[in-house]
């Protein structure tokens, strides 16, 4: 450096207070109410897919059945995408309507 202010220790100009390590983004993964699909084979989707207990399972397909929606897991764009797949080829082969969506949390 050759500028004037090189020794006046006000004048420097501070441009970066962290260093850039971006997370990736992340993406909720959620299951929708509908009024066909067993409760049972929501919860062996959850075992199944998301690795949740029988308990957890059965709880979270709970919270879909009364609220419509529930998060059931967040993943990479990557990840999501893979849960979402599984699920919706899932329940296409049974023929049940379940609906799996991702959403950038
Ligand atoms: N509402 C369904 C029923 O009464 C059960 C259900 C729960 C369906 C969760 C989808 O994501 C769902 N059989």
């Amino acid at each position: 450096m050759t500028g004037a202010n090189d020794d006046d220790p006000d004048s420097a100009v501070v441009t970066r207070t962290r260093a850039k390590t971006k997370r990736p983004p992340l993406y909720k993964v959620l299951l929708l109410n509908d009024d066909y699909t067993p409760m049972e084979f929501v919860v062996a989707v959850l075992e199944r897919f998301f690795g949740m207990s029988h308990a957890q399972a059965f709880e979270i397909m709970l919270t879909v059945h009364k609220k419509g929606v529930a998060v059931v897991g967040v993943f990479s764009h990557e990840i999501a995408e893979t849960k979402v797949a599984q699920v919706m080829d899932y329940a296409r082969r049974h023929q049940h309507p379940l609906q799996c969506t991702m959403e950038k949390e």
